[in-house]
């Protein structure tokens, strides 16, 4: 990565239901991102944490959407527009943001900063396709929604800050899937997204589909996000993550997905984020550790 690299934590939980996932950018800065990324030769900045209320202090119902449910949607829209402004000022002065999480519902933040004024893809690593709205949610908790509320679907197409308008469906693509909603499942169906769930990578292989995602996010576009919710990988690799779903990506396709995206992607990546790291539920920061080796990959580390 010849780009300097600027991190941001959002320690964020109030878009999934348990505590925990606001520790991760603390756990994952102590699993030694810092020396990592300059090991590579990355010019590395930290550019702190964006500041997020406490639940305890937080009107769930705050900022509540037309229909259905959203809870802390108030509070997500404030922590989005200030994530999605520092993400905005890296990549205007040159820079990769590199965005810590926290649960996905930042991902709304970080993609709005990273598609302003660009036309921009996204490639989605999840278990999860995130692609709930307000009605169709069975949880009412936001980061099953980024995705819609990125695109501006249901209740989102009235809501500026969550909708990123130059984000077309079109480009983007979601990778790992395994645990849809039914409801999500059918608009995903319907939708110009392209998914491939863990039977595509099974059957495919998943060098083949990264490449795809890939083609798909740059297709047409000024730059790429990657989003890498760590539950994409397999729970035995990464057991501190908000919601585990058995049969994720090995510990190597994790790596191989993120070389390939550095790879194929290349000068093209305006921004990648490393989201739902649980460290309440992890095994001695394992999984903390795994995202920071996964983020080298993802910037330019190669074995040989
Ligand atoms: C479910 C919902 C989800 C992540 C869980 C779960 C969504 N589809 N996303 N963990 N990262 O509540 O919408
Ligand atoms: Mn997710
Ligand atoms: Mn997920
Ligand atoms: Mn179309």
């Amino acid at each position: 990565m010849n780009r300097p690299v600027r991190v941001f934590g959002a320690p964020m939980d109030l878009g999934a239901d348990r505590r925990g996932v606001d520790m991760g950018p603390s756990a994952i800065r102590y699993a030694g991102l810092a020396e990592e990324l300059p090991s590579l030769g990355i010019d590395y900045e930290d550019g702190g944490d964006v500041a997020v209320p406490s639940p305890e202090r937080t009107e769930p119902d705050a900022g509540r959407p037309r229909e259905g449910r959203a809870k802390y949607l108030g509070a997500t829209e404030r922590v989005c527009r200030d994530l999605a402004d520092e993400v905005a000022g890296a990549v205007d002065g040159g820079a990769v943001p590199l965005v810590l999480g926290g649960d996905h519902s930042i991902a709304i933040g970080t993609v709005g900063g990273a598609a302003r004024d660009r036309d921009l893809g996204i490639v989605w690593f999840d278990a999860h396709g995130d692609f709930n709205t307000p009605t169709t949610s069975p949880s009412g908790n936001v980061h099953g929604m980024s995705v819609a509320a990125i695109l501006g679907r249901g209740s989102f197409a009235d809501s500026d800050w969550a909708q990123a308008r130059t984000v077309d469906p079109e480009n983007v693509a979601m990778v790992g899937l395994r645990d849809l909603d039914d409801r999500e499942r059918d608009a995903l169906r319907e939708s110009d997204v392209t998914t491939f769930s863990m039977t595509d990578i099974d059957q495919r292989g998943l060098p083949e589909v990264t490449r795809e995602a890939v083609d798909v996010a740059t297709d047409g576009t000024d730059g790429v996000h990657v989003s890498l919710d760590m539950d994409f990988l397999d729970p035995t690799e990464a057991p501190g993550v908000g919601t585990p779903v058995r049969g994720g990506a090995s510990y190597r396709e994790g790596h191989t997905a993120m070389e390939l995206v550095s790879r194929t992607a290349g000068s093209a990546l305006t921004s990648l984020e490393i989201v739902e790291v649980n460290p309440i539920l992890d095994d001695h920061n394992r999984t903390a550790e795994l995202a920071v080796e996964l983020a080298a990959s993802a910037l330019g580390k190669r074995i040989l």
